[in-house]
């Protein structure tokens, strides 16, 4: 039998027999916990006591009598367990609670049909914790959403739930102080529940650094929210001080107050774990590399059960063995990874949905957690959170492909292979700030490479164009598929937009393919209708993509936007410069619009958004520091005679900050602004043409702002 398990065992042995399930099992103690008792019955037919041949079941924890003979099988780790599967005897034997219930999910996965695959199971978790961390701004998760992360945690063995939504005002500044409402507090107190069911620690956390002062009266409202919690149930806690600016900053006082909370909460009170923080510094590229600074200060201070989370090399990055070295030396203890994937906060417009990838094999070694940050959509992150749960069990024989596979026949077992296309074309970013890229198009990306280099030669190999029109038919049945089955509704909510999108994109591929094909001299009634119905669908895309998903961030709906889509665009491009020959105006080249003009490092591949009349730098979430003399605008290809600025850099800039504009980018003039709280806005003169406008720090110091809004309407744009 083709069987395979997930997460995947460190050992298993497959006899290759299955036996019936057709007798029933028995287990000889009667003091079994009834809820594993319960749990198992859903998975085996149980009887009360043997009949006839019924094999026996021995169930229990290391500790216990009935498996005091297989203890030397079982790995001494939380979450270990050994697994035996055999018609006459069935051993169900756990290190502790959580290991046997894993071990029972393991049994779930061994049951095909009314058959049990025989097999010999030794297993543990490499990674300690593993889970996700609910991060990402934007709209947290639903309370159903998240009873269904839960359960879905336990299926796969995934033990940690962080909960930190950034907009959930109870959690961050200024109303952390404040205890959650009636409503929400019940719904805590029910997700702490459903958790312990399903053996994930519920871990709540606090984001306080951005007003926080440093006295008694904010030690003690920290300490108050962390007793209503405890009252809640909550019995797992963190700190978060990430996207911070100001006082809160501050490592020698973070340590203190993690200290202060773990003598006076958690060493208070015996069943509270090691508490978990995230420092301002959470990756490589934005931390101080000068020796005793603010990681070292955190190593140095913060007692050694404190864990220290840590998202890599960069916010959004791989993760490598060497780099967790690196940290770990300096935090003075295993990194525990928050790992910004499938998180999509900063992307808004595009799905990430597929595989889960740049996880080195020989990490799982050097940290001591690995949570991922989702997406604002919660069912469809399962796919990656389904890689990282099989990558963090067992990182050395973790195959990011083979799992991606199969959480998407976990999500929809009777139409994988629809939601199979539609990850396959739904997993880049497209341009961002943190420079973070995935594959996508994978299979067929090959062949359109392949077809374009001919095609711009004046060359149209038939056969490529033929596997090219496939993958765009592919793409209409999966929306078909996908939009009327009954499975996974949650799912299918979720992506609809983007179901209606790449439903246009389906359609356009195939116009765009059957263009190619055309002759425009010679099939000239064809030819024209097929362009036609081509810039029919481009106009429906920029519909789809004006009137979905308009959050203030990367509005609007993109699919198959690193391969797919560009296809369409080429061959509509050439086959204009085809019909028209000399008459087509050439494509603006990179020089000819408009561009970012900075000396920030952070910020350098911030894309631009381009609107009707009006050019944006794309907002940021996090903390933008500005040194003396750093600036941040855009760079006109040609002469601007008016515009109005709007900006708002969460901060009051008067003293520090001036915006100016030129002609050549050396000689600048300073603008009049208009300020309101942290917004200014100003209207560039008629009078002087220019071709940059800046905001520049001509202050001393370092400056720390958060880019919200920066934006020049024009009618000249
Ligand atoms: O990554 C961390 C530690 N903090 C924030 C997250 O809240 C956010 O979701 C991600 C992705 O935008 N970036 C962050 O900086």
């Amino acid at each position: 039998a083709d069987i395979s398990i997930f997460p995947t065992p460190q050992k298993v042995i497959f006899t290759g027999k299955t036996f019936s399930l057709e007798g029933t099992f028995w287990i000889k103690e009667k003091n079994t916990d009834p809820y594993l008792r319960q749990l198992l019955s859903e998975i085996l037919p149980l009887q009360k006591e043997k009949k006839g041949r019924s094999p026996r079941i021995y169930i229990g924890q290391i500790k216990d009598p009935q498996i005091k003979k297989f203890r030397a099988q079982i790995p001494e780790i939380s979450g270990g367990y050994y697994l035996s599967v055999r018609p006459e005897t069935i051993i169900i034997a756990g290190f502790d609670q959580r290991g046997l219930f894993y071990a029972l999910q393991t049994l779930r996965q061994l049951r095909q049909g009314n058959r049990l695959a025989e097999a010999d199971i030794t297993d543990f978790p490499t990674v300690l914790y593993r889970g996700v961390v609910e991060g990402f701004y934007g709209q947290p998760w639903s309370h159903e959403d998240r009873l269904r992360q839960l359960r879905f945690y336990g299926n796969f063995k995934l033990n940690t739930y962080i909960y930190g939504p950034k907009d959930d005002p109870y959690h961050s500044s200024p109303n952390w102080r404040i205890p959650y409402p009636e409503k929400e507090a019940r719904q805590i107190s029910a997700l702490v529940e459903e958790a312990k069911a399903n053996q994930v620690d519920f871990i709540w956390a606090i984001h306080p650094g951005q007003d926080i002062q440093w006295n008694d009266a904010d030690r003690q409202a920290l300490l108050k929210k962390f007793e209503d919690m405890y009252r809640l149930g909550v019995r797992s806690f963190a700190v978060f001080f990430d996207d911070i600016s100001g006082e809160g900053t501050d490592p020698v006082r973070q340590a203190e107050l993690l200290n202060f909370l773990h003598d006076r909460f958690v060493a208070a009170k015996p069943d509270v774990t090691p508490l978990i923080m995230c420092p301002t510094e959470y990756n490589k590229s934005w931390s101080n590399p000068k020796p005793g600074s603010y990681l070292d200060i955190l190593g140095e201070n913060l007692y050694p059960s404190i864990l220290v989370m840590w998202t890599g090399d960069r916010v959004i990055s791989d993760i490598t063995a060497s780099g967790l070295e690196e940290v770990n030396q300096r935090i003075r203890r295993p990194a525990y990874v928050w790992w910004n994937f499938p998180v999509n906060d900063y992307v808004r417009d595009h799905l990430l949905m597929g595989p889960a990838y740049g996880l080195d094999a020989s990490a799982g070694e050097k940290m001591s957690g690995f949570v991922a940050n989702p997406m604002e959509k919660a069912e469809a992150s399962k796919i990656a959170i389904f890689g990282v749960a099989d990558y963090a069990w067992n990182p050395a024989k973790y195959d990011s492909e083979k799992a991606w596979e199969k959480a998407i026949q976990v999500l929809m077992p009777n139409a994988s292979e629809a939601l199979h296309t539609f990850a396959a074309h739904n997993s880049d970013l497209g341009p961002n700030g943190h420079k973070y890229r995935r594959e996508e198009s994978v299979n067929i990306n090959p062949e359109i490479r392949k077809f374009l280099t001919a095609f711009r030669k004046g060359d149209m190999p038939a056969e490529s164009l033929s596997k090219i029109r496939t993958e765009y038919q592919k793409i209409l049945t999966a929306c078909t598929q996908l939009s009327t089955t009954p499975e996974n509704p949650d799912l299918i909510r979720e992506i609809s937009p983007w179901l209606m999108q790449f439903e246009v994109l389906g359609k356009a591929g195939l116009a765009a393919t059957e263009l190619a094909a055309l002759s425009p001299r010679q099939e000239l009634c064809r030819y024209w209708d097929t362009y036609s119905a081509l810039i029919g669908y481009e106009n429906e895309r920029l519909r789809i993509d004006k009137s979905y998903n308009q959050n203030p961030y990367q509005p609007g709906i993109k699919t198959g936007s690193l391969v797919m889509q560009p296809f369409i665009d080429s061959v509509r491009l050439l086959s204009e410069q085809l019909f028209w020959k000399e008459e087509t105006e050439p494509a603006p080249k990179e020089a000819s619009v408009p561009r970012l003009y900075t000396n920030i490092e952070q910020i350098k591949s911030l894309p631009l958004q381009k609107d009707s009349n009006r050019i944006s730098l794309t907002p940021m979430l996090e903390v933008i520091r500005i040194a003396p003399q750093q600036y941040l605008g855009i760079a006109f290809p040609y002469p601007m005679h008016s515009a109005q600025l709007e900006a708002n850099l969460n901060a009051s800039v008067s003293k520090w900050g001036r915006l100016e504009i030129s002609a050549n980018g050396s000689d600048w003039i300073p603008c009049r602004v208009t300020p309101q709280g942290t917004v200014f806005t100003a209207a560039l003169p008629d009078s002087i043409p220019f071709q940059y406008v800046r905001f520049i720090n001509f202050g001393p110091a370092q400056k720390e702002i958060y880019l919200k809004k920066y934006s020049l309407s024009s009618p000249q744009l």
